[in-house]
């Protein structure tokens, strides 16, 4: 999908009290919002017209929009997120997303936009603490009239199985490296990515940008063989949070 536009969400103060199995303490908030502006600011200068929703104080980790739909060029999905604190986010996506797209609410499971990979015409879906199976299946009754088909793939370990596998072109993934010998991803180049890397597989394209988490130059090394410019982006804040640079806006 040729991307245009993006959807972002300011975070809220009460960001530092959002879910997180990180371990590594709480954000701090002018740091969050520092962190924010500079991605926001990327998307602008790689071309994207940005949308920016205001905070969502109820909702600490409404700022991770990834996770409340799944946009393609036809239509968006708005998912039932897997965190019960998280399932109200959906109804404030609504509308700005509607400006858009037709919208699909999913009806039944528990999905999260993170763990929804898309390439091309096929959806890889993870399985994972925030995913189930019945999630899996009422967006596959969803998006299969259009033309879509999902492979469900087990996540062993993280949060999202975009947490560590994206897609940096049509034909290349970027992964970890025990997921990368999967049979669900045989037909693509693979990336991986050693474990003490992993963060880093959270590493998004914008047109033919890649923007990458600051702090792993291996990884770095890594994908500056497809030949496209690197954005390295300071992204501690969120981590401390279990996010990372997808999980910050929904682009279309
Ligand atoms: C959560 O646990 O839901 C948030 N603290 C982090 C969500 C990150 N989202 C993503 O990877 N798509």
């Amino acid at each position: 999908m040729q991307i245009s536009q993006a959807i972002v969400r300011r975070p809220a103060p009460s960001c530092t009290a959002g879910l997180t199995t990180a371990g590594l303490g709480a954000p701090d908030y002018a740091g969050t919002l520092d962190q924010f502006q500079a991605y926001c600011t990327a998307l602008r200068s790689l071309g994207l017209a940005l949308t920016e929703l205001p905070p969502l104080p109820d909702f600490p980790d409404a700022h991770f929009v990834e996770d409340v739909a799944v946009v393609t060029p036809e239509f968006a999905v708005i998912t039932r997120p897997g965190a019960p604190a998280r399932r109200g986010e959906t109804a404030h996506i609504e509308q700005p997303l509607s400006v858009y797209r037709e919208l699909l609410p999913m009806q039944h499971g528990r999905l999260d936009g993170g763990d929804v990979m898309q390439v091309g015409k096929r959806f890889f879906i993870g399985l994972t603490g925030r995913t189930d199976t019945e999630g899996i299946a009422a967006f596959e009754q969803l998006v299969k009239p259009h033309g879509y088909t999902v492979e469900a793939v087990a996540v062993g370990a993280g949060l999202h199985l975009k947490s560590v596998v994206n897609a940096l072109s049509e034909d290349t993934l970027l992964l970890a490296q025990a997921l990368a010998d999967r049979p669900v991803f045989a037909d693509f180049r693979r990336i991986p990515v050693a474990p003490d890397d992993e963060y880093a597989g959270n590493t998004l394209r914008i047109k033919d940008t890649l923007v990458t988490p600051a702090g792993f130059d291996r990884v770095h090394e890594a994908i500056a063989e497809l030949g496209l410019p690197l954005v390295v982006l300071d992204t501690h804040e969120f981590r401390k949070m279990d996010g990372g640079l997808t999980c910050l806006s929904l682009r279309f």
